[in-house]
């Protein structure tokens, strides 16, 4: 049998809407980031916990997958670590 994959977006436009996203642990999960306008130093969005570092577009999604095979809350952030965000997995 396969999962039903998991998907959140996170709206970034000034900051991420929302900050907090929450998936199960064990199944698989898709994050995919939306970046609508240039306020603030957005253009970038990383994590070293969940392993991703991506160029975010204006108006072109870009989807990561984030691992779930442990539970906790992971941190992630613009390129310059000012904006925030958080993945908890659980
Ligand atoms: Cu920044």
């Amino acid at each position: 049998m396969t999962q039903t994959t998991q998907k959140e977006t996170v709206i970034v436009e000034g900051s991420y809407a929302p900050t907090m996203v929450e998936f199960k642990q064990g199944v698989p999960a898709e994050l995919t980031f939306l970046r609508l306008n240039n306020q603030g130093c957005l253009d970038k969005v990383h994590s070293d916990a969940l392993m991703f570092n991506l160029d975010l577009p204006i108006n072109a999604p870009q989807t990561v997958t984030i691992p779930t095979d442990q539970a906790g809350v992971f941190d992630f952030s613009c390129g310059m670590d000012m904006v925030h965000g958080k993945v908890v997995i659980d």
